[in-house]
């Protein structure tokens, strides 16, 4: 059997590898740069940049070994039909989704700003699951991909830690999956609530799953 060191204790890997997918969460230029959704909102998108090289050697690694690569997409259709009302009226930044910023309309699907950043364009045979929510199997098709796929084990980056990244993987773990967060893969634009995150997903026997590094990851890959 092979284990990854991680917290609260190892994580077993599934025997064939192909069951353990790669889950990349909206490292999107919205996100990631001046002029997005994550600005708009008034947040340092500095700080999110810093995890770039480290997703990066993840998917060259996951890409090297043939394994299964899940991208997300926060985003919107371009008339705001899959936004409901309490999410676009939410807060009182000067763009709200769908209005025209410096990269396009903010979170909506197909603008400039809502494409993922381009060191981690995806490949063909990656699967890209765009979606309306913070949660990735919130009116999406994931978990039947995945069922179709036979993928039990999934692994976790992206951002934001405490938003899109722990929602997901919520989700994921009520859905039977198993789930592993690679702490230097992921980040929050609030220091404090990606530590929070980390010490409550694994708390208690790891009751929503593990948490491990990057360097632990492909360590086990390769
Ligand atoms: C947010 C996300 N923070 N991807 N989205 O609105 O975490």
């Amino acid at each position: 059997m092979t284990t990854i060191a991680a917290q609260p204790y190892e994580y077993e890997l599934p025997e064939d590898l192909q069951c353990c997918a790669l889950v990349i969460i909206d490292m999107q230029r919205d996100f990631l740069e001046l002029g997005g959704f994550g600005d708009a909102l008034g947040n340092d998108v500095t700080r999110l940049q810093a995890i770039v090289p480290t997703v990066k050697q993840l998917l060259e690694a996951f890409r090297q070994f043939n394994l299964p690569i899940i991208h997300t997409l926060e985003c919107h259709k371009p008339d705001l039909s899959d936004c409901p009302p309490a999410k676009l009226n939410r807060g009182k930044s000067s763009l709200k989704i769908g209005d025209a910023g410096p990269m396009g309309r903010i979170l909506i699907d197909g603008e400039p700003g809502n494409q993922i950043i381009p060191e981690l364009t995806p490949l063909p045979g990656e699967i890209v699951l765009t979606k309306p929510g913070k949660g990735a199997f919130c009116r999406t098709d994931l978990e039947l991909q995945l069922h179709r796929k036979g993928i039990t084990h999934l692994l976790f980056t992206g951002v934001t830690t405490e938003v899109c990244v722990q929602t997901t993987m919520r989700e994921a773990n009520d859905r039977g999956f198993e789930c592993l967060l690679i702490e230097d893969a992921t980040d929050s634009y609030f220091p404090e609530f990606k530590t929070a995150t980390i010490e409550m997903l694994r708390a208690q026997g790891g009751i929503i799953g593990w948490t491990t590094t990057a360097d632990e990851v492909i360590s086990v890959l390769s």
